[in-house]
């Protein structure tokens, strides 16, 4: 078939630091996948980042999977479905599985000359867009930052919280801005032990609570599901679409936030997707600060019928001062993005930018 694969370890300076439960970044690492054939080219992105504080995986990993296991399935499956069966024995290693099964559906779209989201099943034009708000060194700082992404039109404010940083901080933003759809993720931080906390934030009528418990859990987030009017919300949790499956019987929550890249990439998304609209449970499309190409694989998810919250797809103007694509990712005057109308992707990936934030490369010839 004639395939070029080049990968690349890429460090990009976020315009703020962005803390969670489980720690800080500063600057976002991630690996791009940049898989070409008869002159086009695919573009998926695995959005490890360098410390492995939300998953087990890391930039440093995924750039290593991909290289050592995952290349050569790459360079010979006809497509996604293909793919995956080929790395069937990979355990785990999702992120990095994602971001080679991205770049083959990108370049299916582009040789069909449609939209990924469309070659997907997507059925909307525009997407909700929430933004992601991270732990701040003051309330007065958090609501300064709350308003400001309300100022621009965001539809949606999730609150990172954890122990110590919770219902005070909620509290805060209830009162300020009553009627604003809101929500929190505790990123894990969480024991059962301590359900009077996350109790109190009932009164807050919060869409969600998103991951609680630890990252791993189902067991326990069933529990807490019973003893809480919030629902609850799954992320790290849901790595495969039997994951989904074991949720939903056991009812460790009643919405999941899917990240493509957790789950081993679009098609697995597509599983998961539509085994909960089968059963009733609502997604949202969650992110994991993606660069503009991976944040373009956000976007095509978004668009499935099931989606049925404000999205963690934010304009690329949230996260960096340059994007490495053309257009950057932009928030209309509603809130929304807008699905492209050109091919895969529906961006140019600006490729000298690339490779100026690129720290490592390599390539299959
Ligand atoms: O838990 O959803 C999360 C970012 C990095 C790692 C984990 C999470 C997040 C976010 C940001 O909440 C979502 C985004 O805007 O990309
Ligand atoms: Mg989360």
């Amino acid at each position: 078939m004639g395939r070029k694969l080049e990968i690349f370890l890429v460090e990009m300076p976020l315009l703020a630091p962005f803390e969670i439960s489980s720690g800080v970044s500063e600057r976002r690492q991630c690996v791009i996948v940049r898989l070409e054939e008869d002159g086009l080219v695919g573009w998926g992105e695995a959005p490890a980042d360098s410390q492995p504080f939300y998953s087990y995986e890391t930039s440093e990993t995924a750039f290593y999977i991909i290289k050592e296991f995952l290349s050569k399935p790459l360079m010979e499956a006809k497509d996604p479905n293909e793919f995956l069966n080929k790395v069937r024995n990979v355990r785990g290693h999702q992120m990095a599985k994602a971001g080679a099964e991205m770049a083959l559906w990108d370049l299916e779209a582009k040789k069909n000359s449609i939209p990924l989201w469309k070659l997907l099943g997507g059925v909307r034009e525009e997407i909700e867009s929430g933004v992601s708000v991270g732990i701040q060194r003051s309330v007065d700082e958090l609501l300064r930052v709350v308003s400001s992404y309300l100022d621009e039109g965001y539809r949606r404010i999730k609150l990172k919280i954890k122990p110590g940083w919770d219902k005070d901080i909620v509290g805060a933003v209830r009162r300020e801005y009553p009627d604003i759809k809101l929500q929190v993720d505790a990123n894990a931080a969480y024991r059962l032990q301590d359900w009077p906390s996350l109790k109190e934030l009932d009164k807050y009528e919060l869409l969600m609570i998103e991951q609680p418990l630890d990252y791993d859990d189902l067991v326990d987030h069933s529990i807490l599901a019973k003893m809480l009017k919030t629902p609850i919300c799954l992320d790290e949790s849901i790595k495969k679409p039997e994951d989904s499956y074991k949720a939903y019987r056991l009812g460790s929550c009643s919405i999941i936030n899917l990240k493509p890249a957790r789950v081993g990439g679009l098609l697995n998304s597509k599983i998961i997707h539509d085994f909960c609209e089968s059963v009733g449970m609502p997604i949202w499309i969650g992110g994991m600060l993606e660069t503009g190409i991976g944040r373009g694989h956000l976007v095509a998810a978004a668009t499935l019928p099931n989606v049925k919250f404000p999205n963690d797809i934010s304009a690329s103007s949230r996260y960096y001062e340059e994007d490495i694509v053309d257009p950057p990712w932009e928030l209309t005057s509603r809130g929304t993005i807008r699905a492209p109308g050109a091919p895969g992707i529906g961006v140019e990936v600006l490729e000298e930018k690339l490779r100026k934030f690129s720290l490592r490369s390599w390539s299959s010839s």
